[in-house]
């Protein structure tokens, strides 16, 4: 079994029937040239003197650098992407009222790495989340080609299926194999983890990930895209990155500055002078006291 592909002109129904079965799915040539560069411009300078990993999770030989939605406008163009956020939408919303990003990563594997360990990314908030509830949905960008060669992701096919003690043989294990501009999609609950590199040049993916807006990001958005860098942002992506609410109260804030009243328990658009709340009034006070209890 290997890692299947899509074109990039794909419904969105055969993306969401591949992740159901394999959880992980690449769709061939998305981006150009002209946005590759672009993306290897913005994060040259970041990556340049990023220190390498210093363990066997984060690698000896790999370098990462995040706050991608600060530091990259190109990659704001990944994280809209409209088809991401509409696989995003159905697959994270089953649980969640809404979905936000979770992780902004650019990881550059350089030769010599060895295998990353395999895990679930789902494992970030400790296994206490039930395996129904699905938890991330993630893409790899390919700013260079992926292959088995020079540490493209390995991935087991399937693996959200499996019991939770069942190991990995081997001969089970799949690689993104993919050209650069391709995307590789791949759910919170898939076995899998960076290659090997044993090739003469670096391997290099922007990782840009979503998570139910319930849930607590793995990447601060508001610390890594402060207000001061995040107003220059749109809306959009503002919200995107939780400069929203996920719910009627949740995310709410207040200015510690302000003494009128006009900033207190408030979405954090407000503080853009954005008017939207989706969340702006209850429905009705008993849907809210029903939705407070477990939803089957
Ligand atoms: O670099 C890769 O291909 C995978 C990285 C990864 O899975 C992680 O750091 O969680
Ligand atoms: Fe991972």
């Amino acid at each position: 079994m290997g890692i299947r592909h899509l074109n990039a002109d794909t419904s969105i129904e055969e993306v969401m029937e591949i992740i159901d079965q394999d959880a992980g799915v690449i769709i061939d040539n998305v981006l150009n040239q002209s946005q590759l560069n672009k993306i290897r411009e913005e994060l040259d300078p970041f990556l340049v003197n990023t220190k390498k990993g210093q363990d066997d999770f984060t690698g000896y030989n790999t370098r990462r650098v995040g706050a991608l939605m600060a530091r990259s406008p190109e990659c704001r163009v990944l994280a809209l992407d409209p088809l991401i956020n509409d696989v995003s939408k159905k697959f994270l919303e089953p649980h969640s009222d809404g979905y936000q990003l979770h992780f902004t990563s650019a990881i550059d594997i350089a030769p010599g790495e060895s295998e990353q360990i395999l895990h679930r990314d789902r494992g970030v908030w400790g296994g206490y989340i039930p395996r129904k509830i699905e938890t991330q949905l993630s893409t790899v960008w390919a700013i260079t080609d992926f292959t088995k060669e020079n540490g493209a992701t390995q991935v087991l096919p399937g693996s959200h299926k499996w019991d939770r003690n069942r190991e990995p043989l081997e001969e089970e294990i799949c690689f993104a194999e993919m050209k650069k501009g391709s995307v590789f999609i791949y759910t919170g609950s898939v076995i899998h983890g960076g290659g090997a590199n044993n090739s003469d040049k670096n391997r290099l993916g922007v990782f840009l990930h979503y998570a139910p807006s319930w849930l607590r990001q793995e990447e601060n958005q508001y610390l890594s895209c402060p207000p001061h860098i995040a107003k220059d942002l749109t809306p959009e992506l503002r919200a995107l990155m939780g400069y929203s609410k996920g719910g009627y109260v949740l995310g709410f804030y207040s200015d510690p500055e302000d003494k009128n009243g006009e900033l207190e328990s408030v979405s954090p658009e407000k503080m853009f002078g954005d008017s939207k709340d989706k969340y702006g009034f209850i429905n009705s006070a008993d849907k809210l006291v029903s939705n407070s209890s477990e939803r089957k």
